[in-house]
């Protein structure tokens, strides 16, 4: 019996896998949903998402999707598992944006999905343990590596994921540039630090998505933020002084995102921020954009932070070497993404690859 699955006046039934990877493509995110019980009604939460293209040739049954809204029903009949496409909004509202642009910090709730962690902490793994083959972690320091090579291809996508890059081309404009998915292993506290400073002459700045993948909360490591502290005024006066109030890090008057795996926090880089409790191997990865630079001026400040962020992988104990073959592959592009290519001409453009191609 053929089943279909409707999307936006389209059906698609067992064999129309490609198609429905196509839409996933464009902007829409597949979930695939266990069904526990045979022939009864569950409940989709469409925050969730998954896109795994090989899951569907294992899901033979495509059901009708009742009812199209932020929590939904889907009828199911006679099958173990379901597909389900879901146009899940990209897109910020005003008030994200206004949010963002005064606070200088989003969250988004379960942007990934259960099926999407189970991805996402193996090749966490693989990704550290390979890197640091050479110094396994010990708790002594932070472990750190970009993951835009072959070895990690989720994490490799994330910058061309329409969830991240489409609410940073809002933020930042059409063409923003995506630079770096990487993931750490942090040890302890993170003093209070911006990520870059806030004189675009003297530096760049973007956002970053960051999301942690054990629970965090106030007293184990979440995410603290200075909101608006990605604003001049305020961001020089902590500059100058913050350290004179002699606070320890959580007394500092700040916002804790306190986050659950699967939640992603998007701060401008600008911002001051810092971590308290937090144990030794907490995990956390981020997806990191920049603002291209337009005029002089900015191009300079750019230019200034693309010398310092060759020095980056030296201080993370990491051979070169391996930090060189992850972004070599990231720049050979053998993909063919337009759009990754399109960030590679102007990086290079602006000398972030100087360092790789000396
Ligand atoms: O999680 C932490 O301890 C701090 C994260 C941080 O400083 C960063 O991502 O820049």
């Amino acid at each position: 019996m053929r089943k279909s699955v409707g999307v936006e006046g389209e059906s698609f039934g067992e064999g129309d896998f490609e198609r429905l990877e196509s839409y996933r493509r464009k902007s829409f995110l597949l979930g695939s949903f266990p069904l526990e019980s045979i022939g009864s009604e569950t409940k989709v939460n469409t925050g969730f998402s998954v896109g795994i293209a090989e899951q569907y040739s294992q899901t033979r049954n495509i059901m009708n999707v009742l009812n199209i809204g932020s929590t939904k029903r889907v009828a199911c009949s006679t099958t173990a598992s379901l597909v389900v496409v879901l146009r899940r909004n990209i897109t910020l509202t005003q008030q994200q944006v206004s949010h963002f642009n005064t606070f200088g910090f989003l969250i988004f709730r379960q942007l990934f999905s259960s099926d999407e962690l189970k991805t996402i902490n193996p090749e966490f793994e693989h990704a550290l343990t390979s890197a640091y083959r050479h110094a396994p972690f010990d708790g002594t320091y932070r472990h750190w590596v970009r993951t835009m090579g072959p070895e990690t291809p989720f994490f490799a996508s994330l910058l061309e994921d329409l969830r991240f890059c489409e609410p940073t081309k809002q933020l930042y404009g059409e063409d923003a540039l995506g630079m770096v998915s990487d993931v750490n292993r942090y040890v302890g506290n993170t003093r209070w630090h911006p990520d870059h400073r806030v004189d675009p002459t003297e530096d760049c700045y973007g956002v970053k998505f960051a999301y942690y993948l054990e629970p965090v909360g106030a007293e184990n490591g979440a995410l603290r933020l200075i909101p608006g502290s990605h604003k001049k005024t305020l961001h020089d006066d902590l500059r100058k002084n913050l350290d004179k109030f002699g606070l320890e890090i959580c007394d500092v008057p700040a916002y804790v995102c306190e986050s659950e795996p699967g939640d992603v926090v998007a701060f401008d880089m600008r911002c001051w921020h810092a971590s308290w409790g937090g144990a030794i191997d907490r995990r956390m990865c981020t997806v990191c954009y920049y603002k291209n630079p337009s005029g002089p001026e900015e191009e300079a400040g750019t230019r200034r932070r693309a010398i310092n962020s060759a020095k980056g992988p030296d201080n993370s104990g990491l051979p070169f070497s391996i930090h060189r073959d992850i972004m070599s592959h990231w720049v050979a592009n053998h993909e063919g993404s337009e759009k990754r290519q399109r960030w590679i001409d102007r990086e290079r453009e602006l000398g972030f690859f100087d360092y790789l191609e000396a």
